[in-house]
């Protein structure tokens, strides 16, 4: 009986020492393709080095345009007592809607993003879709955002009592068609959103022709009252054919409703007009001097140009001042601009009960006389001016200057002990998905861009590196790769609709000498050139891999598009299995 135990026991302790070996074996393997799956990015650096700052002298007294550089078009705007906030459109990168706070209007700090929960919204969308031209209001204790999902549900709202969240999942208005809702709130109480909608009767009497429609709506049932109601058609005047009167929002001052509103289109021969009435729902008269923000008419070829300016969103401070917040665009060339649209501020003047930006249909200065406003005393990090910005990943949140392409339906990355760790998936920057890529806004037309990675290749599919991102068919990747001998080289893939027919091509490519897994790269971006660069060793100098390569490819008018260039981290499982 001890002796069938014992050798019982003894099968049993070998049986389960094999166990226990093919389980460290599992663990061991599960551990090690964790790592070979994993692109530990070490840190990101970007320096902005644009040589108009370097025109400007200092002045106290005086704040820099762009407020926002880069891209964060149509801008909306509200004040709260001392505090200000300011949202902009995002498109279909993820957290969307970012918010920023100032007390000053010259500080901006990012508060965080409208929207940040999966659960608000799934952008699953072609880049230039989802979340365009938010409105952002207070009224009694809450704030109030409207906006347009394009292709994804429309119109909706979404409330918060604090700005920095968390904000409520969206109530749907589908009785609102178009785009760019504005929600004003009267002095009796009642509610209006104003948007853009087709032609009415949807007959367009000329090419881009567009109107503004007004609906009551109920606050405590969350739903529109009535119909839409006409009231602005075409735009200021029917007889010049205006196209794409949009972006409207509403305000109230000595008596008169004031409706100001985007039109031109989103380009060259952008603007902003004005409109009054006596009545919330018109009719409503064009302001004989409009409009009353555009660049349209200046000199092509004047130095520094703010171009394509408009879309335009109004606040009154508590001394009676009035300013403007807008976008506008600075091109390096011919209507040639990578940053996308930003967001500009001027003052507003009141004269014979009108409102004119100041010096809108002027050359928008770079720097103008801050707001009657105590400056802040906070440290914020700049959003504008040439400055450089590291992240050492050494947080256990991604900062909010970090974004994603699309939501994210599960959790590929993570922070851990100082290192961004990403997953190499399936997806690839080709496909329409949230594929593993985490980048910030190019805010400079000249940048500097670096990064370290750590990525076991094992397989001629799989890449890692730095990507200077439009959309799927305008991108530049600097990475590397394994080749048919097991070999690394690091590269330079181009995509573009105008150089190969947005077919992905590799432009310039090189052995890397130590076959090691730690790869640093470095995109310097001089307007409409890059230079691409890569070393091995944090201590070696910097290699040219590719100089002077046409960057156009990424400017709003060759790739099209809402959106302004990312620069960021990307890796992926798949990269070069798929053709495509
Ligand atoms: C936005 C429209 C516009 O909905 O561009 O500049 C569109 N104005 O109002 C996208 O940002």
């Amino acid at each position: 009986m001890q002796k069938t135990y014992s050798l019982l026991q003894k099968i049993m302790a070998c049986f389960s020492m094999l166990l226990l070996s093919s389980c460290i074996k599992i663990s061991e393997n599960s551990k090690h393709n964790k790592k070979e799956n994993i692109a530990a990015f070490d840190w990101f650096r970007y320096e902005g080095n644009d040589a108009i700052y370097k025109t400007l002298s200092a002045d106290k007294e005086k704040y820099l345009n762009p407020i926002l550089a880069g891209f964060y078009p149509d801008p909306g705007i509200c004040r709260v007592h001392d505090k200000f906030y300011l949202v902009n459109s995002s498109f279909s990168y993820f957290p969307g809607l970012p918010i920023f706070e100032s007390t000053d209007m010259v500080n901006w700090k990012q508060i965080g993003h409208v929207i940040d929960r999966p659960e608000q919204l799934d952008l699953k969308l072609a880049v230039s879709k989802g979340l365009y031209a938010p409105t952002i209001r207070y009224n009694k204790r809450f704030f109030y955002v409207v906006c347009t999902n394009v292709d994804a549900g429309g119109n909706f709202l979404v409330t918060a009592k604090n700005p920095a969240g968390p904000w409520s999942n969206p109530i749907w208005l589908p009785e609102i068609e178009g785009i760019d809702p504005d929600i004003y709130f009267d002095d009796d109480g009642k509610v209006y959103i104003t948007h853009n909608g087709p032609p009415p009767n949807n007959i367009s009497v000329h090419e881009g022709h567009r109107a503004i429609y007004m609906m009551e709506f109920d606050l405590e049932k969350s739903k529109t009252v009535g119909e839409s109601k006409l009231v602005v058609n075409g735009g200021t005047d029917m007889s010049q054919e205006p196209v794409w009167i949009e972006g409207p929002h509403i305000i109230k001052k000595d008596g008169f409703y004031y409706m100001i509103c985007a039109q031109g289109g989103t380009e060259y021969n952008h603007s902003e007009v004005v409109f009054r009435s006596e009545h919330i729902f018109g009719p409503y008269s064009s302001f004989p001097n409009n409009p009353i923000l555009t660049q349209k008419h200046l000199d092509k070829t004047r130095a520094n140009p703010v171009t394509t300016t408009g879309h335009a969103d109004f606040v009154e401070l508590s001394n009676g001042d009035w300013w403007s917040v807008f976008l506008g665009c600075r091109p390096y060339g011919d209507d040639l601009y990578n940053t996308g649209r930003e967001t500009f501020m001027l003052p507003v003047k009141w004269k014979d009960g009108w409102p004119e930006i100041v010096g809108g249909k002027e050359p928008i200065p770079f720097q103008f006389k801050k707001p009657n406003l105590c400056s802040s005393k906070e440290n914020i990090s700049p959003m504008n001016g040439n400055f450089i910005w590291q992240d050492d990943f050494n947080s256990d949140k991604l900062d909010f200057k970090w974004n994603f392409i699309r939501t994210p339906s599960e959790k590929w990355y993570s922070l851990e002990k100082g290192k961004l760790l990403i997953k190499a998936r399936k997806e690839t920057i080709q496909t329409e998905t949230n594929f593993s890529f985490i980048g910030r806004r190019q805010q400079h037309l000249n940048f500097d861009v670096s990064t370290k990675v750590d990525f076991k290749l094992q397989n001629q599919s799989q890449t890692s590196g730095l990507l200077a991102f439009q959309n799927e068919k305008s991108y530049f990747l600097l990475g590397n790769r394994l080749n048919d001998s097991g070999k690394q080289k690091v590269f330079v893939e181009r995509v573009s609709k105008i150089l190969n027919n947005e077919k992905r091509e590799i432009v310039a490519e090189t052995d890397l000498q130590e076959n090691s897994d730690s790869v640093l790269y470095r995109i310097e971006g001089n307007a409409g050139l890059f230079n691409f660069y890569f070393k091995e060793n944090e201590n070696d100098s910097w290699i040219l891999l590719l100089k002077n390569s046409d960057a156009t490819i990424l400017s709003t008018k060759l790739a099209g598009g809402f959106v302004g260039t990312y620069l960021g981290m990307y890796t992926s499982g798949n990269h070069f299995s798929t053709k495509e």
